[in-house]
């Protein structure tokens, strides 16, 4: 760590000019920044005002719908207070803008540790980088956790831990959603990820020189649950829609929401976990905050019973969680989901 090398992106681009050859993809491997379409309207917006309401079943389907055709929704009107975005995201922004020193108090490149600031995916195991700092942090339960955070700036572990109680809330009522669109009982979902677990990556993607020669992040699709995504205002998302890559534009105050692979499994493919990637910007930094919502080790999935018959036979087989996180971070980020090795 003390070698004088930047061991950070954002500590090595403040003296580049150009992208340093480890993170050029080959040719064949780049973004094609110019063939990626507009989002207006590919990702549906749903308000979620009534959920608890009358008008229910009616958001339930808007909600199973998406699944099924994008694996992508927004959502309104989700019960998060403003302030506490504002606050999330300033928060780690000014993390991000401490000095080397007092943010390498949190350095690690071994992927089990469950407090760590890296950069790229896993610097250990990849031959070509990405344009990527990230802090990654466990949210559930707090407290086994929140002692692990940075404390500096004096804010972050109370200005955090606020988000990941909403974002915990808002993930729970969307899996009775999904569960209830799938006809199974309201709580399949939550009972399905035993004890359950939360995790979130504060990612920073400085501003890239030459953002068509490599990635934030390259397409992946996420291993969890569910995902919800909190950002600032420099576009950078992407998602695959119909074989072709579609940017995503933030509306301010709404979140984005993916099914990850294990709601593709419970209900046999009738919902997708879409591959979807992230590019950087020129002039711009940017701030991506996903809360992963996850199974605990422990959980088993397999097809729900109930969406399997004669005409819809079971396409996984049974697994547990640990050995479906174990093959994802042994393939890296792919474009070819991990699923494929747990058909039947
Ligand atoms: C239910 O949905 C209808 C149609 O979208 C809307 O007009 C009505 O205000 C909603 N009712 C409640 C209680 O949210
Ligand atoms: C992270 O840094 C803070 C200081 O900001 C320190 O108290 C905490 O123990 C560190 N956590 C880990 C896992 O290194
Ligand atoms: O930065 C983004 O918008 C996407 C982040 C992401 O996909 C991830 O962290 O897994």
């Amino acid at each position: 760590m003390a070698t004088g090398k930047p061991v950070l992106l954002s500590d090595l681009v403040s003296i580049a000019s150009y992208v340093p050859s480890n993170y050029i993809r080959p040719v064949s491997a780049r973004p094609k920044l110019s063939e990626v379409l507009s989002s207006d309207g590919s990702i549906p917006l749903i308000d979620l005002q009534g959920l608890e309401g009358p008008n229910r079943s009616s958001i339930v389907g808007e909600i199973g719908q998406a699944c099924q055709t994008h694996g992508f929704f927004q959502v309104k009107n989700h019960g998060i207070p403003n302030k506490v975005i504002d606050g999330t995201l300033s928060v780690s922004k000014e993390f991000f803008h401490l000095t080397e020193r007092e943010r390498l108090k949190n350095y690690s490149d071994d992927p089990t540790k469950t407090t760590r600031l890296s950069t790229s995916f896993n610097v250990k195991t990849e031959t070509v980088s990405s344009w990527r700092d990230f802090l990654r942090l466990h949210c559930y339960p707090l407290e086994d956790y929140i002692h692990e955070w940075p404390s500096n700036p004096p804010s972050f572990r109370e200005d955090v831990a606020e988000y990941c109680r909403n974002a915990r809330e808002l993930s729970l009522r969307l899996l009775e959603a999904i569960s209830e669109s799938l006809c199974l009982e309201t709580d399949y979902i939550s009972k399905a990820l035993s004890k359950h677990g939360q995790h979130m990556a504060v990612n920073y993607y400085p501003p890239c020189p030459q953002p068509e020669l490599t990635y934030g992040l390259p397409a992946h699709a996420d291993p969890n649950a569910i995902t919800i995504l909190l950002q600032d205002d420099v576009p950078g998302l992407q998602v695959l829609q119909n074989d072709k890559w579609v940017a995503i534009n933030r509306i301010p105050y709404t979140f984005i929401v993916n099914i990850g692979d294990q709601i593709q499994v419970i209900s046999n493919d009738r919902y997708r976990s879409v591959l979807h990637r992230a590019v950087v910007d020129r002039d711009r930094e940017r701030i991506s905050i996903p809360t992963f919502y996850c199974p605990s080790h422990d959980a088993v999935f397999g097809p729900a019973p109930s969406l399997i018959d004669d005409d819809h036979p079971a396409l996984y087989r049974n697994f547990a969680y640990s050995e479906y996180c174990q093959k994802f971070w042994n393939h890296g980020l792919a474009t070819e989901t991990c699923l494929g090795m747990f058909k039947n």
